[in-house]
């Protein structure tokens, strides 16, 4: 099989969405296919960790809705400078899941604003086709199926969820667990390279996994990079660890 298909660069000269050839454009750039996600409960660990990580990542991914002391202003314009200063792209793990109106009020209004800064939101089609109409000027990654133990993201169920993802305009890729079609995105969360799980649920691959098997396109890291000894070192490890896998299962 000709990996030509699998690469960066091939991606960004088939894929037509804007945030799509921005997040490869970086990826390329960097050398790096590392998200790295914030799960910290302050602002100021929120800049210290972005800081740190921001010159090895592609994007930064956040819950907004766990930073206890969360503040538009404080909070999200510091972190707007950040990702330009470093160049990441900023990624807001949402999970919308609701009818198209109501999406369409949570991503702009609220104390959040997510429309406002989020170049990357995630969200379940469990609403259907029509429910994902109202995220503009952002890329939407899809939930195709959850790393969690007991899932309910069987088969069926990601086969018709992968159906709306190809075909909605404002989807540039999914989080999931399995291969996808080549014109999505891949993004794989559920990656440490130290451990196999966390004791509530969350099931562990290597970047080798997932770069091998699933050929994913982004690995996104959580604890192995907040939770280390040196978050920073820790960020560069998973960003060469993803590169090489990178490269390796194009061979
Ligand atoms: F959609 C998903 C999923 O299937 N698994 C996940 O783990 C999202 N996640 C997110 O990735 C989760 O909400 C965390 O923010 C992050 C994984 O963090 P970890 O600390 O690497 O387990």
């Amino acid at each position: 099989e000709d990996p030509k298909h699998l690469t960066y660069e091939y991606k960004l000269e088939n894929l037509e969405h804007s945030k799509a050839k921005k997040l490869l454009e970086i990826a390329l750039e960097k050398k790096s296919n590392l998200i790295a996600s914030a799960d910290v409960l302050t602002t100021k660990e929120l800049h210290e960790f972005a800081e740190k990580t921001g010159p090895h990542i592609v994007a930064l991914k956040t819950h907004m809705d766990v930073i206890t002391d969360f503040d538009y202003d404080q909070t999200i314009l510091p972190l707007i400078d950040i990702a330009a200063k470093h160049n990441f792209m900023l990624m807001e793990d949402r999970k919308f899941a609701d009818i198209g109106n109501t999406q369409d009020l949570q991503y702009s209004y609220g104390m959040y604003k997510i429309s406002n800064w989020a170049d990357l939101i995630t969200s379940h089609v469990i609403g259907g086709y029509s429910s994902l109409d109202y995220f503009h000027n952002c890329g939407v990654i899809a939930i195709l199926g959850m790393s969690s133990e007991g899932t309910l993201t069987d088969k069926n169920y990601r086969d018709e969820a992968t159906k709306i993802a190809q075909s909605h305009p404002n989807i540039i890729g999914g989080v999931a667990q399995n291969e996808l079609p080549e014109e999505l995105l891949l993004f794989t969360p559920g990656v440490n390279m130290e451990t196999s799980g966390d004791g509530k649920g969350q099931q562990y691959n290597t970047p080798d996994h997932v770069f091998r098997n699933l050929h994913t396109d982004f690995i996104i890291v959580g604890r192995g990079i907040y939770k280390a000894e040196n978050p920073e070192q820790a960020a560069l490890s998973y960003k060469i660890a993803g590169w090489e896998a990178y490269e390796a299962s194009l061979n």
